[in-house]
């Protein structure tokens, strides 16, 4: 790749070469750490990514990659429920059981298969889904599922877009977890290989530091976490194995006009 200083971004074909440019202004990067910090942002106006790494946004990213038409995220199952009408997918999770009278959890798995091909689904989960509607109320610009599945798609996005991050981690009941915090770090450094980021925030460097520490091991690591241990009780361990595949996907999901949808890179 070859970088190229100029005022806006572009792409130009010279003899056949894709060549991207990126606009290489400062972009300032902000980790909330968890959904009860949001508060202390300033998120207005600028591009947010929602992380629950397990499993809402993994399992958002896959929909979307197996042909999802959109994905509608809801606070509470009752309101999804009601979309079921209308011919959108039930789909999520209450405390990682999957919930009565829905068409199918929120496993990544699940999504595959054909399963969600060009249908609609209707989210509910107990962490990631509330992020979008928190990030929307903070008046962001333009809102993201994050996912180790798309990070590197993700990462080019965000970075052409040339606009202020929030990254915005779910955590587990509005405490922090490792795993968000994981891959907030991953998608700065991953940023940081593409732009010129302003990091004057604590948070995404502590973030940074313990990716960089066990990003050679990341499972691993992980076993220590409360969600791993949860999960792993519930017998979800092949969709962690899935959820923590690197850039295997080359989309983008984006919240527009209240649903999720895959915009291709
Ligand atoms: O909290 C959430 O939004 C879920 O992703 C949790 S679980 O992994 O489905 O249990």
């Amino acid at each position: 790749m070859i970088k190229i200083s100029c005022c806006k971004n572009a792409t130009k074909i010279f003899d056949n070469y894709q060549l991207d440019i990126y606009y290489c202004g400062m972009i300032q990067v902000e980790v909330v750490l968890s959904p009860a910090l949001l508060h202390l942002a300033d998120v207005k106006d600028k591009n947010v990514v929602v992380v629950d790494i397990l499993r809402a946004t993994s399992t958002i990213v896959t929909a979307i990659h197996e042909g999802a038409t959109s994905v509608k995220t809801f606070l509470a199952p009752e309101e999804a429920l009601l979309l079921k009408t209308e011919g959108y997918i039930t789909a999520g999770e209450s405390n990682g059981h999957k919930i009565e009278g829905f068409d199918i959890g929120n496993s990544p798995f699940e999504c595959m298969n054909g399963r969600v091909k060009n249908q609609k689904l209707a989210l509910t989960t107990t962490n990631g889904t509330k992020c979008f509607e928190a990030a929307e109320k903070a008046l962001a610009r333009k809102i993201f599922a994050g996912s180790f599945l798309n990070i590197k798609a993700l990462a080019k996005h965000l970075v052409t877009e040339g606009q202020d991050v929030v990254i915005i981690c779910a955590g587990w009941k509005d405490k922090v977890n490792m795993e968000d915090s994981l891959f907030a770090g991953a998608l700065v450094e991953e940023m940081q290989t593409l732009g010129n980021l302003n990091i004057d925030c604590d948070s995404s460097l502590i973030c940074m530091d313990l990716y960089n520490c066990v990003k050679n091991n990341l499972m691993e690591y992980l076993k220590k976490s409360s969600h791993y241990k949860r999960l792993s009780y519930l017998s979800h361990d092949e969709d962690m194995i899935f959820c923590l595949q690197y850039a295997v996907f080359d989309i983008v999901a984006e919240l527009k006009q209240g649903e999720i949808i895959g915009l291709s890179n």
